[in-house]
Formats: C-alpha cells, sequence, structure tokens
C-alpha cells in the first residue's frame, strides 16, 4: 500500500476530532462535472461571471435559473461514489469510539446526504434546495425541470411575489454564518483536517485547512493534481478519492 495512506490511516486511527474539506473533485466520479479543471470543468464552456454571481441573477434570471435547474437535475440523478461512502464510515468508524467528525463540503449536490454522512456543514449551499428573492422561504423543487423560467416564488402575497433562486452561494456572497460558525468551532478543535477534491483557491473554505496547521492538526491532501497547498501538507496523496478514500478507511479501522 502507498506509503501515505499508510501514515494518514495511522494518524487517523489515533485522532480524536478529525475535519473533512469537500470540493468538486469527490463528486467527479460521480459523474459531476468540477470548475476548473482544463479538460473537465464547467468554467471551460460557462463564465462563472454570467452565471454564479448576484450580479449575473440581476442581469439574467432566466439564463441563471435554466443553468442552475440543469445542474440540479444532474445532481438529483447522480449517485454517491466509494469515496463518499468512504467518509461515511469514516464518520460512523470514529463516532462509534467517542470521536469527533465534522463534514465541511463546499459541493452543492447533496451526494454526502445520500451516502449517510450526517455532520455535514455546506458551506456553499445546496443546489437541490431554492429560496425566495423576498422572503427567504426554502423550497425542495421536484425531480422534474421547473415549469417557468425565471421561476416565480408563491410562498409571498401576489402583490410583491418573489422569485426562485438556488439556495448556493455565488462569488461575493457571504456564507450562510451557522456554517461559517460550525466550521470555525471545527476547526479550532480538529487534531487531523483533510482536504479532498478542492484546488484551494475559493475563500474562505481554503483558509481553513491553513488555521488548522497553524493550530498544530495534522493534514492531509487528497487530489489527482497538485494544488497551492501540496507542499504545505503533511501528507499529499496523488490520486482519485474513490480510491484513496477506501483504501485509508481499511487501512484506519481494520480489524
Ligand atoms: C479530484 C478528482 C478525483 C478532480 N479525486 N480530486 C480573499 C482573497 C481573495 C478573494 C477572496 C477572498 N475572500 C473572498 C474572496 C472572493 C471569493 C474568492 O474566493 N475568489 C477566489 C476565486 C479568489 N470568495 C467569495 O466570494 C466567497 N464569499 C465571501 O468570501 O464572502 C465575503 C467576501 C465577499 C467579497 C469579497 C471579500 C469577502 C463565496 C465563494 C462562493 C463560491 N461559489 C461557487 C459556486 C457555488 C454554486 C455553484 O455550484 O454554482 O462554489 S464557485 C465554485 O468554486 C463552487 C465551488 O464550491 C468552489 C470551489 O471549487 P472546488 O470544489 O475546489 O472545485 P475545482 O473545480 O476548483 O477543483 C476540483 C479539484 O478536484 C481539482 O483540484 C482537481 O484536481 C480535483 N479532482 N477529480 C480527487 N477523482
Amino acid at each position: 500500500m502507498d506509503s501515505a495512506i499508510e501514515a494518514v490511516a495511522e494518524a487517523l486511527a489515533g485522532a480524536t476530532s478529525v475535519v473533512v474539506l469537500t470540493g468538486a473533485g469527490i463528486s467527479a466520479e460521480s459523474g459531476l462535472r468540477t470548475f476548473r479543471e482544463t479538460m473537465e470543468g464547467l468554467w471551460k464552456d460557462f463564465d462563472p461571471m454570467t452565471l454564479a454571481t448576484p450580479e449575473a441573477w440581476e442581469a439574467d434570471p432566466e439564463k441563471v435559473s435554466r443553468w442552475y435547474d440543469w445542474r440540479r437535475l444532474g445532481c438529483l440523478a447522480a449517485d454517491p461514489n466509494p469515496g463518499h461512502v468512504a467518509l461515511a464510515q469514516m464518520e460512523s468508524r470514529l463516532n462509534a469510539r467517542g470521536g469527533r467528525f465534522t463534514l465541511l463540503t463546499q459541493n452543492v449536490d447533496r451526494l454526502h446526504h445520500k451516502a449517510g454522512s450526517r455532520n455535514i456543514v455546506e458551506l456553499h449551499g445546496s443546489i437541490i434546495q431554492w429560496r425566495c428573492t423576498v422572503c427567504g422561504a426554502k423550497t425542495t423543487p421536484g425531480p422534474e425541470s421547473l415549469p417557468k423560467f425565471p421561476p416565480p416564488a408563491t410562498c409571498c402575497a401576489a402583490s410583491h411575489r418573489g422569485l426562485l433562486r438556488p439556495d448556493v452561494v455565488w462569488f461575493g456572497e457571504m456564507l450562510p454564518e451557522e456554517a461559517l460558525a460550525a466550521a470555525s468551532e471545527a476547526v479550532a478543535t480538529c487534531d487531523l483536517f483533510l482536504s479532498i477534491g478542492t484546488s484551494s483557491i475559493v475563500q474562505p473554505a481554503a483558509s481553513y485547512i491553513l488555521w488548522a496547521a497553524r493550530r498544530g492538526a495534522e493534514t492531509v491532501e487528497i487530489n489527482t493534481e497538485p494544488t497551492p497547498i501540496s507542499d504545505t501538507v503533511d501528507w499529499s496523496i496523488m490520486g482519485k478519492s474513490g480510491e484513496a478514500l477506501p483504501n485509508l478507511v481499511r487501512a484506519a479501522f481494520a480489524g
């Protein structure tokens, strides 16, 4: 077995509080496109500034809502892969022996929920849920395409009716306060931090591993490519998370 996996398995077996941060790469093996990869990434075909900002929504809510509804249906159709499943197993094995596990995800696809993870902090919201632009009421549309674009909300009185927008965090928007608080608290107390399938570029998520390291936590990255944090982590595992994570969980919790 890869010597980095063996070393991380040992750290995991002795850890009492583990934080995992995931990005789009963990869902790539479920068939969902990442954002920034040169061949596969969504931003290769779509301009984020015209789709993933509040200004884009203001300028063209029809285009933005159509794009997000297309992606929502893709997420609903996707299944978790062995990487997601291994993280759910990691959580239950740690919890069973009194350890703590927090999963910070930048992903909006809800595949960690489908895989059975429990203590999930959605840093960038969820594409499965949409919210009213007037009152903020949340709704979970069904598995068929939305009937109208932009979708009208039905929660408010007709005189000041809003639109439904995806409940995701766009560039320039604040992350949900509860998510920020939960993430800070978990990072402040963890002894092991794993960063999985993220390019480690988008803030504030990319800073959490640096805070954890500064506090003395051991740090791990699992990614198919080097990222800005690869040289600073204690262990860098180069490979697919859908392969590395099941190996890691097997090695850490064997027997
Ligand atoms: C595999 C694999 C396999 C492939 N196995 N690996 C400080 C400094 C500079 C800028 C800022 C700053 N603070 C805030 C900003 C601005 C901005 C920001 O960070 N910009 C950067 C681009 C520089 N941040 C924000 O605006 C955030 N808000 C905020 O901070 O509010 C306060 C504030 C506002 C304004 C100014 C200052 C403060 C909000 C960020 C919201 C991000 N939103 C998106 C869209 C969500 C909705 C949607 O889905 O459409 O979130 S953008 C997109 O990027 C999405 C992702 O969650 C996020 C991260 O991407 P991720 O997951 O890392 O994906 P990729 O594609 O980048 O990487 C995939 C990786 O997987 C690659 O490395 C592959 O190699 C790897 N991989 N297959 C393992 N099988």
